[in-house]
């Protein structure tokens, strides 16, 4: 591919995600807002990100937290107002940062008007902007969906004798983007947005957003068994991934596009969990696009062997049509931390692959200082996923645990005890004591966004995989002049170098340079 030196700031830059709820309180309730997300703003700029995603932070009953929205143009009063949120948006823009918004398209809270209406009975005008169907014969739900979060994926209504489409909680009732209404008024709370100036959204489980005509039933997937979450018990052909939802992707974008007369683009990520092939379809064609990145989740869902990972970013690549940028996410407010998964040791390395790979990096907050496994008491479990299926490892509390900023009562987080419980090493493993270590996670993520910066190799460069030792994974970035190449040791112990050079980083410092260290990642120059 010929190289490019015209790569906008979605492509060069790196992005990470704020959870509202969790980052910082500034009103005393224990649970994060606006005005504490605007007072930490200068850790995301020292960080050296360029764009923050925010999960929702619309009005909601928060059974979703969030995520089940109740008015997609305000605030919800326990993060703010419409003015916090301005003088976010504005705080952001002065230290250079974009700011994404969470759109959630597929479906409401039930309490939001639009449902309230609907619900009213079969004559409501707002009926057709949600999923009703009559009963099967024998009276049960209509076909054999399968909610994400368990159960069956209809809720019957006595009011009216139907039953309602709910991808995710009974709470969350699925609108009809088939209706010409709900389209025109979901776009109209896209502008409502970008005309006060957001750079984007996170589009929250985009390819579930149309379902097949006729409702059939979803095939049964060969590989469930009993512990894995009940949703994957069927393969879900006809609820998700239709064409229908691709023309609507195209025609977000074009929305998106026609906010980028000043050349800074307005950046759609679709949240797209399907196989290589059917996710690279959302980045649409060169004259119809898309979505500019459609969340690549798979650091998260593949083991952490160098091996499957080769095999994996190989893949990955082979799959993108040509016009199509890559990303990567390491972490969400949805999956096990990384350091959870893999260790601390491990878990630097996986800061230097997320941070080296070709493609825009989503970093979580919280990743940044390495925290760990949390465990949540079971009487502190807040996650309505985890509620409904205890017991199989899906609770996403875990990696919703406040920020800890300090040594200050509830880590500076708060005044009172927060939502969730703080993760059990905050006393050292704060921001404040990070800033104070040269050799902790956090200098190691600030050493590494600030390569990012200074080495267009590393950012928008070329890559490929190069051969190495069992257990180590390596590969060359090169833009222009500049060649940069990283090996990374995924094993507990030392292994040949696989090429020489002078050491620009490792992520156990003072490199010898001769071998790389058990769980040791380093970026070189090369000698030769
Ligand atoms: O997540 C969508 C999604 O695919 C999740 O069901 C995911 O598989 C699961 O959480 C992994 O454990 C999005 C949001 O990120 C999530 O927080 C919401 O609950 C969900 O949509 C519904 O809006």
């Amino acid at each position: 591919m010929t190289e490019r030196n015209d790569h906008p700031w979605w492509e060069r830059g790196t992005v990470y995600q704020i959870y509202p709820r969790s980052f910082q309180d500034s009103d005393g309730d224990g649970v994060g807002d606006l005005a504490g997300i605007e007072r930490r703003l200068d850790h995301v700029a020292a960080l050296g990100v360029d764009a923050i995603w925010l999960s929702p932070i619309f009005p909601s009953p928060m059974a979703d937290f969030g995520y089940d929205v109740a008015d997609y143009c305000d605030v919800d009063p326990l993060f703010g107002d419409l003015a916090s949120f301005d003088r976010v948006l504005a705080a952001a823009h002065e230290r250079g940062l974009k700011l994404l918004l969470d759109f959630v398209p597929n479906h409401t809270s039930d309490r939001h008007p639009w449902f309230v209406d609907s619900r009213t009975g079969r004559d409501s005008t707002k009926r057709d902007w949600y999923i009703w169907r009559d009963p099967a014969p024998d009276g049960g739900p209509p076909n054999n969906w399968i909610s994400d979060f368990g159960g069956s994926a209809w809720e019957y209504d006595p009011v009216s004798g139907q039953y309602y489409l709910h991808a995710f909680l009974a709470s969350q009732p699925d609108l009809n983007w088939r209706n010409p209404a709900v389209k025109a008024a979901m776009f109209d709370a896209m502008r409502f947005w970008l005309d006060r100036g957001v750079d984007g959204f996170r589009i929250d489980v985009l390819w579930h957003i149309v379902k097949a005509e006729g409702f059939p039933d979803n095939p049964p997937n060969p590989y469930w068994r009993p512990g894995i979450t009940e949703r994957d018990r069927l393969i879900q052909r006809h609820s998700t991934d239709q064409p229908e939802a691709h023309a609507i992707a195209a025609e977000m974008r074009a929305l998106a596009d026609s906010y980028g007369a000043d050349g800074q683009a307005r950046v759609l990520i679709g949240e797209i969990f399907l196989p290589n092939d059917a996710h690279a379809r959302w980045y649409g064609t060169l004259d119809r696009p898309q979505v500019h990145l459609p969340f690549n989740f798979q650091l998260i869902e593949n083991a952490w062997d160098a091996a499957t990972l080769r095999t994996m970013i190989a893949a990955y690549e082979a799959s993108l049509p040509p016009y199509g940028w890559p990303n990567w996410v390491i972490g969400s407010h949805d999956a096990a931390r990384i350091a959870a998964r893999v260790g601390e040791p491990q878990a630097r390395v996986a800061a230097m692959l997320l941070l080296t790979l070709r493609g825009t990096p989503t970093l979580y907050q919280g990743d940044e200082l390495g925290i760990g496994k949390v465990d949540i008491p079971a009487d502190r479990v807040r996650d309505p996923q985890e509620l409904r299926q205890p017991g199989i490892g899906i609770g996403r509390d875990r990696s919703r645990t406040p920020m800890p900023w300090d040594g200050a009562p509830f880590a500076g987080f708060s005044t009172v005890e927060p939502w969730l419980p703080l993760n059990p090493d905050w006393h050292t493993r704060n921001v404040a004591a990070q800033e104070r270590d040269p050799a902790s996670m956090l200098a190691l993520y600030r050493h590494l966004l600030a390569l990012r910066r200074t080495h267009p190799a590393l950012s928008v460069g070329g890559m490929h995989l190069l051969d190495a030792a069992d257990g180590v994974l390596a590969y060359e970035r090169r833009h222009g002049d500049e060649v940069l190449r990283v090996a990374l040791n995924l094993t507990q112990d030392a292994k040949p170098l696989p090429f020489a050079g002078t050491v620009v980083l490792s992520t156990l410092g003072g490199a010898t340079s001769d071998t790389l260290r058990a769980n040791e990642g380093m970026i070189f120059r090369p000698t030769s």
